[in-house]
């Protein structure tokens, strides 16, 4: 009896000295590179986090999928192989409809009504990731989606056997729609996939086209305007109620201060990459009405199939945002 209260005793010192002093380390699993305004995002918040501790929690930050592919990062956090990550949410869109949203054509084209749509689904995909023991800790917004091209973009006829690069089910759905075939390239192989001619057309953001040297193989870049996607920083809930209170509260603080930095960064990033595209000798241009007309057809039908899919709580949401 009196060694096992020993041992009770010794054990109960250890654990209280030992929490008192111990750091916490995350590894943070993210898909893209540095020179993405999301990459750069993370940082920050990283070091915001370990500022508000003294340095006790520190977030190590692994970009460009270098610790886990991008497909892979959802499970990842699930599973608490990472306790955080960052996912396009696009890429979830197989799992439940309400991440095919993100990625609707001509739903939400500008900024304001990008954080309409995000204020509007936030509810439902916090719900969603909850059953999945995840939680949201914020969602920043990549520039609107344009198209590039090797030919200028004329009419909605362009997009006809094309070889399409799709990063989600609903850009590859939206390829069908548009008679192109669709197929899948993960940002880091971008130019790999044109210098092989596996795709030979793209649709993403100033951003991506500039990080993949698009200048490269397109010379068009025809600034529709499409849709406005977004990331998410996701951390596993067991994992974050493990962590004592003042990191709880650090990392939420970091998280609403991301989140607004971020949309301010998608919005000048918008702009600096616009240039930037040009520059390098791509042809930025507008659209012309015809074309808008044609797409804004293709988006509405795509959001009426989507409001199926998603059922009752879809068209909820829906009527809410319009
Ligand atoms: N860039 C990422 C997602 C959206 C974007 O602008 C990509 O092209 O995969």
């Amino acid at each position: 009896m009196k060694s096992i209260f020993k041992i009770a005793a010794i054990t109960a010192a250890s654990v209280i000295s030992t929490s008192a002093i111990s750091a916490t380390r995350w590894d943070m699993a993210t898909p893209y590179v540095d020179a993405t305004h999301h990459t750069q995002n993370i940082r920050q918040f990283a070091k915001d986090v370990n500022a508000a501790t003294n340095g006790d929690f520190e977030i190590i930050v692994h970009a460009g999928a270098s610790l886990i592919k991008h497909k892979e990062i959802p499970r990842a956090v699930r599973t608490q192989q990472v306790p955080i990550g960052e996912v396009f949410i696009g890429i979830l869109g197989n799992e439940d409809p309400i991440y095919k949203l993100d990625n609707l054509p001509f739903l939400a084209t500008n900024f304001t009504d990008a954080k309409k749509l995000y204020e509007v689904s936030k509810p439902i995909i916090e719900a969603k990731l909850n059953k999945n023991g995840l939680m949201l800790l914020y969602s920043v917004p990549w520039p609107p989606q344009g198209v590039y091209s090797k030919e200028p973009l004329t009419s909605i006829d362009s997009f006809k056997g094309a070889k399409l690069r799709a990063y989600s089910s609903t850009l590859s759905r939206l390829a069908v729609l548009l008679e192109a075939s669709p197929t899948t390239v993960q940002t880091v192989e971008i130019p790999q996939a044109f210098s092989t001619g596996i795709i030979d057309m793209m649709i993403t953001s100033p951003t991506t086209g500039v990080s993949s040297q698009s200048w490269d193989y397109v010379d068009n870049y025809t600034d529709v305007q499409a849709w406005i996607p977004k990331n998410m920083v996701i951390v596993n809930k067991r994992s974050f109620k493990r962590l004592d209170k003042s990191m709880q509260s650090a990392l939420l603080t970091a998280a609403a201060a991301a989140e607004k930095r971020g949309w301010e960064l998608a919005i000048n990033e918008t702009e600096i990459k616009n240039k930037e595209l040009m520059e390098h000798g791509v042809k930025v241009v507008d659209p012309n009405p015809e074309l808008i007309k044609a797409l804004t057809a293709v988006g509405d039908q795509m959001s009426q199939e989507w409001a199926e899919e998603a059922g009752a709580e879809g068209k909820a949401l829906l009527a809410e945002y319009q």
